[in-house]
């Protein structure tokens, strides 16, 4: 007889949090957000972890290297999707590695013997008002000056007028060496009262250059996410076929972290695939598996090898794997069971194995009830395909802003090896929708908002880790009713469009 699950599945929208006693320490300055990504032993520390608990899905509409660094700068990690070539997943990975926080490559430089006009137009073009004067206007080309917006008016020069009788020239210039830190480059700035600063190799050549106003956006992101070498931490999109191939790639360009990207992860090829790559390629390589919805699922990948989990399918706002086939299960429940199997098997084997609670995720909260059900991170689509860092068009569909998204599963994407079983290919039916999501700004703003409310509730339930809202919070199931209890009700909200006579 087939086995029954006792109780239906849940999801987020049917839970809330009850509040915990809040001590006078329990603000939200003092609420730390860190969280392990992959296993450890017990008394141990992850080999790594992220400052916050978010990371962005594998997937073309959400993931690529812009939102990599976006993503990064708040604390977090974007795994970059692997439904293209090795050599562009690899490039992706290789931008993100060699982006210098705070360090500027610039490719709209100047030729000395270029003319005043020639300057303007490269600002109205590039909107930068501080051009780098190189020898032969290549971005790494032997350094002459600087010419700025504020050395000519060009209504009272000859436009023509070449920019070396006009640039800051090479020797009155204050420039950094290649291989000064930021915080170097910044004290320099203030001692000589800079806008900017030029970094240089030893031959003369410009290397990049820092900008004070740059600074300050640093200064802004405490808890973005760096390797030992001071780089963005990124993660990779992989799959169950070609990874022999790809995983030395973006090895070799620097990837932290990789996920088996499929719909569905209690299979014989995730098992392969974790088992080759960390013959082959050691176990210094991590890899998370997924995904799955029960105990089964998740000790099968713990055993072979996952170094963390991912739960959930079919809950996915693009998703429509349950319509199409019938499988999966509530994203809620899903989460709940599978951190409680790990929970057992770290209590058994003293190893710890972070769980991700992946798609579903709609309102703020969810994010902290996926945490307070034993989730270590979450992983979302939806939520950052709405940004200005996602890498899709925003268009403008009746009369609002919108960012189109995407699944893996259709259509559009035509990642059929995230759906694959092995033997021929599948007879494409889609799992997934193209849609549109609407706009909502930057990155930095929205998950700023986002983290605010999580720290926020977590010292209403009286935690301030993590950890400690995993152990201790107090959830309960609310009626149909209790929801609609929950927005406002029985009153007419005033909105712009009603004013007093
Ligand atoms: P959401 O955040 O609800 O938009 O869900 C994103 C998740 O949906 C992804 O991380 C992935 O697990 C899943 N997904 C991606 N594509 C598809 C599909 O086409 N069915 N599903």
């Amino acid at each position: 007889m087939a086995y029954y699950f006792e109780e239906p599945s849940h999801t987020f929208g049917e839970y809330l949090l009850v509040p915990g006693y809040s001590s006078a320490d329990c603000i939200p300055a003092n609420v730390n957000l860190k969280t392990p990504v992959v296993k450890f032993r017990r008394g141990e520390e992850s080999p790594l972890s992220m400052n916050i608990p978010m990371v962005s899905a594998v997937m073309q509409s959400v993931s690529n290297d812009t939102m990599a660094i976006a993503l990064a700068k708040e604390g977090g990690i974007s795994f970059i999707y692997g439904s293209q070539t090795i050599e562009r997943q690899a490039d992706m990975i290789r931008r993100v590695k060699s982006y210098k926080a705070g360090f500027v490559t610039s490719d709209s430089n100047i030729k000395p013997d270029q003319s005043l006009q020639d300057v303007v137009d490269l600002k109205a073009r590039t909107g930068h008002s501080t051009v780098a004067v190189t020898a032969d206007g290549s971005p790494n080309g032997k350094l002459l000056g600087i010419i700025t917006s504020r050395d000519f008016r060009i209504n009272k020069v000859d436009p023509a007028a070449k920019v070396r009788d006009y640039m800051t020239r090479f020797d009155d210039l204050i420039v950094g060496q290649d291989g000064i830190t930021l915080s170097e480059a910044n004290e320099l700035i203030w001692a000589h009262k800079l806008n900017s600063l030029p970094i240089i190799g030893k031959s003369g050549n410009l290397v990049s250059m820092v900008f004070r106003k740059d600074y300050a956006s640093h200064e802004e992101h405490p808890l973005e996410l760096l390797d030992s070498r001071q780089r963005y931490v990124v993660g990779a999109g992989i799959n169950t076929r070609d990874y022999m191939e790809r995983v030395p790639a973006l090895i070799e360009a620097g990837a932290d972290v990789f996920c088996l990207d499929s719909s569905e992860g209690f299979s014989e090829w995730q098992k392969r695939a974790l088992h080759d790559i960390h013959k082959n390629f050691g176990d210094k390589v991590k890899v998370g598996a997924g995904n799955v919805v029960d105990k089964e699922g998740f000790l099968f990948l713990a055993e072979n090898g996952a170094d963390f989990v991912k739960v959930g399918i079919g809950g996915g706002s693009i998703c429509i794997t349950r319509e199409q086939k019938g499988i999966g299960r509530g994203q809620a429940t899903a989460t709940i069971e599978v951190a409680k199997a790990r929970d057992e098997y770290y209590e058994k084997t003293g190893v710890y194995i972070p769980v991700c609670s992946d798609g579903g995720i709609v309102h703020d909260y969810h994010v902290t009830l996926a945490l307070a059900m034993g989730a270590d991170f979450v992983m979302l689509g939806r939520y950052f395909a709405r940004f200005d860092e996602s890498p899709t068009n925003k268009l403008i569909v009746n009369g609002s802003y919108v960012k189109e998204y995407w699944g893996e599963g259709s259509n559009r994407a035509r990642n059929w090896q995230r759906y694959d079983l092995g033997g021929a290919k599948k007879m494409a039916f889609e799992e997934g929708v193209d849609s549109y999501v609407p706009y909502a700004g930057s990155l930095h703003d929205n998950v700023g908002m986002t983290l605010s409310k999580i720290r926020h509730t977590m010292c209403n339930c009286g935690v301030l880790s993590i950890a400690e809202l995993q152990k201790n919070a107090k959830i309960t199931l609310v009626s149909q009713a209790s929801i609609a209890e929950g927005s406002s009700h029985d009153v007419v909200v005033r909105n712009t469009s009603i004013r007093a006579e």
